[in-house]
């Protein structure tokens, strides 16, 4: 199959992979500075896993991703300064500010939801799939999943059943080498969890989830095979979790020389090395420029929003107005 990206496509993949590296960066700064509420878990890294393969999609298809996922919001085409104000709690924000940064969905976007239950996206891609499989259109769904959720068992059970009915979902594994504090190598006897595929009767493959062209090309060929009833397909984007679990990560668990040979593949540098061969530097330039002020935008609205009211009634009445 030959699905790669247009250059244009190409662009717009850049263009959000900046973007979404400087709202990770931002929210890094904001959380140092004690202006959130809780630690979040940032995608830096990983940018061309969730960007890449919702590219590769339509806007009705339905994408389901995780606790770590701005790339996902911003890739399906997410609204950054929405984005920004539901993690900030704010009324403006996709879920009136009642979600936070794990549990944000658009059903207008086709991005089905965050989760904060590990694993648990799986499943819901595959039932709607399913719904899709009996309404008979010609729509797909997609979990993104971590290395982590790969070991769950309703991952299996997903996979069994997706693989015997057929069912129009493709699995993303976003295999970033970590679960928590804990290597790959110690949750599972096989190092590539895509070999898992063959026991559920449908192809796996192995990406680069460095490389946006790379994820955008399998996507889209699993893409096309569902659509026209061949089934789920298993995909395993190799990637790399640059700034720890979460920003209350103590760290100490990734060495160094690690976190640096991953450095030098980061997902933008790629992106940028391909690039600036096609359309040149300033052109580059001038897209990341543009990409960072919309976020920032998005932050300097999204931060002046109102926060939602509530009408708190019975016993919890009581504390109201205490401080958190
Ligand atoms: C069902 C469930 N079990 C445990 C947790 C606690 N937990 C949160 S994230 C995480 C690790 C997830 O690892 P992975 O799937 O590889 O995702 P990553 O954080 O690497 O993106 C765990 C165990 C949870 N949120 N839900
Ligand atoms: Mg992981």
């Amino acid at each position: 199959m030959n699905n790669a990206p247009s250059v244009k496509e190409q662009l717009e993949m850049h263009r959000k992979m900046v973007a979404t590296r400087r709202l990770e960066e931002i929210l890094g700064e904001l959380v140092k500075e004690g202006k959130t509420r809780g630690p979040l878990h940032r995608c830096d890294g990983q940018e061309a896993v969730g960007v890449g393969a919702c590219a590769a999609l339509r806007t009705d298809d339905y994408v389901c991703t995780t606790h770590r996922g701005h790339h996902v919001y911003l890739g399906k085409g997410m609204d950054p300064r929405r984005v920004v104000a539901e993690i900030f709690g704010r009324e403006t924000g996709y879920c009136g500010g009642r979600g936070g940064h794990m549990l944000l969905g658009d059903a207008k976007t086709g991005m089905l939801g965050g989760n904060a239950i590990v694993g648990a996206g799986i499943p819901a891609a595959t039932g709607m799939a399913m719904s899709m499989q009996l309404l008979g259109d010609d729509r797909v769904a997609m979990a993104i999943f971590g290395d982590g959720a790969a070991q769950t068992g309703i991952c299996h059970e997903s996979m069994n059943m997706a693989g015997l009915w057929r069912l129009p979902v493709i699995y993303l594994l976003e295999n970033n080498q970590y679960g928590l504090t804990v290597r790959q190598d110690v949750q599972s006897p096989v190092a590539d969890l895509s070999i898992r595929a063959q026991g559920y009767g449908m192809p796996g493959e192995i990406v680069d989830g460095n490389d946006a062209d790379a994820v955008f090309r399998a996507v889209a060929d699993a893409a096309e095979r569902a659509r026209r009833g061949d089934g789920p397909t298993l995909i395993e984007a190799k990637t790399y979790r640059l700034e720890g679990f979460s920003t209350s990560d103590m760290g100490g668990y990734q060495s160094d020389e690690e976190i640096a040979l991953w450095r030098e593949r980061d997902p933008i540098t790629v992106s940028t090395i391909t690039l600036i061969e096609i359309v040149g530097a300033d052109k580059l330039n001038q897209i990341a420029v543009a990409a960072k002020e919309e976020i920032q935008t998005a932050f300097d609205m999204a931060l002046a929003d109102p926060l939602p009211q509530f009408e708190i009634h019975g016993p919890s009445a009581a504390y109201a107005g205490a401080t958190q």
